[in-house]
């Protein structure tokens, strides 16, 4: 099965938008299978965000991806890279459609709420900077049956 890497960023937290996200990714079916909440350290930040090195915000980005608490968390389902993707909308909030996070709940494209892994190589990459293996749960919800054909 599909697992993907969601952040919820300093500003989803700071705006209590921690149980609204979950919920989001839970009603649709998906499978919490790791969280934490993590003071994302400057070495953590850029390495995650190791693509943007060279762009004229990634010092910015660093700087607010490590100014408080951050949500991280492995989801996992059928399609849940590309349906996340979906569901969080384009990067910039005023660009998302209404019925995405970012769409719903932000404005601007430094304040965009939510991270999530955008393909299956970064998937892979991201979720074994972020978690341990130890920290990553397997188990078989209830609703599987009602979830999946
Ligand atoms: P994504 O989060 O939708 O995958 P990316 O292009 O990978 O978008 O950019 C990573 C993050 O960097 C964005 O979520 C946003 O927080 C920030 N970012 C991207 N472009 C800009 C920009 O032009 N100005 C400020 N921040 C940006
Ligand atoms: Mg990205």
């Amino acid at each position: 099965m599909e697992r993907t890497f969601i952040a919820i960023k300093p500003d989803g937290v700071q705006r209590s938008l921690v149980g609204e996200i979950i919920r989001r990714f839970e009603a649709k079916g998906f499978q919490l299978v790791g969280l934490k909440l993590v003071q994302v350290t400057r070495e953590l930040a850029e390495k995650h965000y190791a693509e943007h090195r060279e762009r004229s915000f990634f010092a910015g980005l660093v700087e607010f991806i490590t100014s408080g608490p951050v949500v991280a968390m492995v989801w996992e389902g059928k399609g849940v890279i590309a349906a996340s993707r979906k569901a969080i909308g384009k990067t910039n909030p005023l660009d998302a459609d209404l019925g995405t996070i970012r769409g719903d709940f932000g404005v601007d494209l430094g304040r965009n709420i939510i991270h999530g892994s955008d393909a299956p190589d970064t998937a892979e990459r991201e979720i074994a900077l972020w978690f341990a293996p130890h920290e990553i749960a397997d188990w078989k919800p209830s609703t599987t049956s009602w979830l999946y054909e």
